[in-house]
């Protein structure tokens, strides 16, 4: 177990996972993010007034690089707009969820999707010195983008009246960027554990492309690959299936859902039923990349249940109903494990 990433687990970890922790450059500000999940959990765990406590979901989003050179300029990349998980965390917060965001810097975020890349260019204007207006085809996007901040700002303002939250602790909401592999898997395995005791109210919704093949820190080159030195030989390993040690270690009781990516439809549903088995994820979304924004396949132990975008309606999306489905599947769950 990585001292660098909370208290030390009882059981040992596989010694795979264990020894690409080990080898991992030390995350940046560790006791920070730690501090952050600690105090976002503890809020969300006692809401202020009357409120229930909230299940937390932590959502993952966008590709993770895999860093060639210790001083990086060239890395592999994993593909994902972070769409899906931007989406998902919308759907997920209406329905009362806490989500903690692990996403991949510069991917989309929530409530901000509908809005331009460049958004001061070109949603508003000067009128004249002292007045910015919202460009006309803007205004429906950055109202609802505005409205949203809003909600959860006001959640965190009534924490801090109540004397529970720091300023730095989010209300529903709280972001935490990734851009490697070994920061991706770091800050997993933190949020596992400090989400470990909120039992079958935790949830899992790994929606990030995650790198299958990196280059061990300490074999990686330090300094700039030299292209003067001929072609490049390098050797990729595997990177540890962490999903059986979020299972098994960091987070026993939480609910699982993984995603499967394919091309080729003929196999999808094959290699999202292996997975499942494979890591006992209690579900995993098969998706097609072609057809990933109109429809995937959710397999549990014994469905394929089909989930589809609402043709009929041109804003409708498919995480919409598939957050539903979620939702209900996890409600049955924690009512069957009886905490
Ligand atoms: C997904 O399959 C996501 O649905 C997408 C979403 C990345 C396709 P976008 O971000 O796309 O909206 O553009 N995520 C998981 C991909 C992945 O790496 N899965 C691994 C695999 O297929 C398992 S962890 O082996």
């Amino acid at each position: 177990m990585d001292s660098r990433n909370g208290p030390a687990s009882e059981t040992p970890l596989d010694a795979e996972i264990e020894s690409f922790f080990d080898s991992a450059p030390p995350l940046k500000d560790s006791a920070g993010i730690i501090k952050k999940l600690k105090e976002f959990i503890e809020f969300n765990s006692t809401p202020p007034g009357k409120g229930s406590p909230r299940r937390v979901v932590c959502v993952t989003s966008g590709g993770t690089t895999v860093p060639l050179e210790q001083r990086c300029v060239r890395f592999i990349d994993n593909f994902s707009s972070g769409n899906r998980g931007a989406t998902s965390t919308e759907y997920f917060i209406k329905a009362g969820y806490a989500v903690i965001f692990l996403y991949r810097r510069g991917s989309f975020q929530p409530y901000c999707q509908s809005l331009p890349e460049d958004l001061l260019l070109e949603c508003f204007e000067c009128s004249d010195d002292s007045t910015i207006q919202v460009h006309q085809p803007h205004t429906k996007a950055v109202k609802r983008a505005v409205r949203d901040h809003h909600a959860i700002t006001v959640t965190m303002s009534q924490s801090r009246i109540l004397g529970l939250l720091q300023a730095v602790a989010g209300g529903q909401l709280l972001k935490l960027p990734f851009t490697t592999i070994f920061e991706y898997l770091q800050m997993l395995q933190s949020i596992a554990m400090s989400m470990r005791d909120l039992g079958s109210h935790a949830v899992f919704y790994l929606a990030a492309a995650v790198s299958d093949f990196y280059v061990p820190w300490e074999s990686m080159a330090e300094h700039k690959i030299q292209s003067a030195s001929g072609p490049l030989d390098m050797r990729l390993v595997q990177v540890p299936k962490m999903l059986l040690a979020l299972k098994k270690e960091w987070a026993p009781m939480a609910f699982c859902i993984s995603f499967k990516l394919e091309t080729d439809s003929n196999i999808l549903l094959e290699k999202a039923e292996m997975a499942r088995e494979k890591y006992r994820m209690h579900m995993v979304v098969a998706n097609e990349l072609s057809t990933r924004r109109e429809e995937v396949t959710v397999v549990t132990g014994n469905e394929r249940i089909l989930v589809c975008r609402d043709k009929t309606r041109a804003d409708s999306d498919v995480e919409e109903p598939l957050i539903e489905l979620i939702v209900s599947r996890h409600s049955a769950y924690v009512k069957d494990s009886g905490l």
